[in-house]
């Protein structure tokens, strides 16, 4: 009988992002229950099974309950198909090694979206090239002509990058950034991530608004740029 999942979330966590993707892309049916990111408000019944009381969780059956997104990609590579790993065993080394990756990248993606002043956005922006310039390398010599990482199957690297390109895209089109254009591979494998149906259909339908409300409600500098009212401007929520 087939397993009853449930993730764990908060509207806007890219991490959860990422084990949705993979769901979304085994066409394997999910709940999700969405918390409060308040530290004071998370539920008990969350604490006693997130660990350090992060999401994603992924709770099976209503029994056991996975944490960390990688180990939850893993898992739902390992028993539910269509693998989304490569077969080839250095392929699939190679795959892991980029998606062990994806925490410098995000961290890089993540802090100069947070940053409190221009300047600050400044500096850390100018820290992206590192990341972005090791995935453009990798992805000029893949060796296929993708669209994805591994060519034209979505794999778990693709899961794992898809939130935090996607996040850049939405503080690059608050205060464009004038980085992606530098890395061509980066930026059309950003386009396809962003347009397959798996990536569309792993968030929230407004992500783009609930993304920019936490901006404002964590008082971030790219906040300003936010044009409330506006078509896809930030919703309350
Ligand atoms: N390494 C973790 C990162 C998860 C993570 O940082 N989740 C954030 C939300 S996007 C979180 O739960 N933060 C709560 C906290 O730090 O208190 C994973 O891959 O699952």
């Amino acid at each position: 009988m087939a397993s009853r999942f449930m993730l764990c979330s908060f509207k806007t966590c890219p991490w959860v992002q990422r084990a949705a993707i993979v769901l979304r892309q085994k066409q394997v049916p999910y709940d999700i229950t969405y918390i409060e990111q308040d530290k004071d408000k998370r539920p008990d019944w969350f604490l006693a099974i997130s660990p350090h009381s992060k999401v994603p969780v992924l709770q099976i059956d209503g029994k056991d309950a996975l944490f960390e997104s990688n180990a939850i990609a893993e898992y739902l590579d390992e028993t539910v198909a269509p693998r989304l790993h490569p077969e080839d065993p250095i392929a699939r080394a190679h795959n892991r090694s980029w998606t062990d990756y994806v925490s410098t990248f995000a961290g890089a993606v993540s802090s100069t979206m947070y940053a409190d002043s221009e300047e600050e956005l400044v500096a850390r922006a100018a820290k992206i090239t590192g990341p972005f310039g090791k995935l453009e390398d990798v992805l000029a010599k893949r060796g296929n002509a993708g669209p994805y990482f591994n060519g034209p199957k979505l794999s778990l690297v693709d899961a794992a990058y898809a939130p935090f390109l996607q996040r850049y895209t939405f503080g690059d089109r608050l205060r464009p950034l004038g980085i992606i254009e530098k890395y061509p591979h980066l930026a059309a494998w950003r386009d396809a991530l962003l347009a397959a149906p798996a990536v569309k259909a792993s968030t929230v339908p407004n992500i783009e608004a609930e993304w920019q409300e936490n901006l404002i409600v964590r008082r971030r500098w790219l906040a300003k740029f936010v044009a409330r009212g506006a078509p896809g401007a930030a919703a309350a929520g």
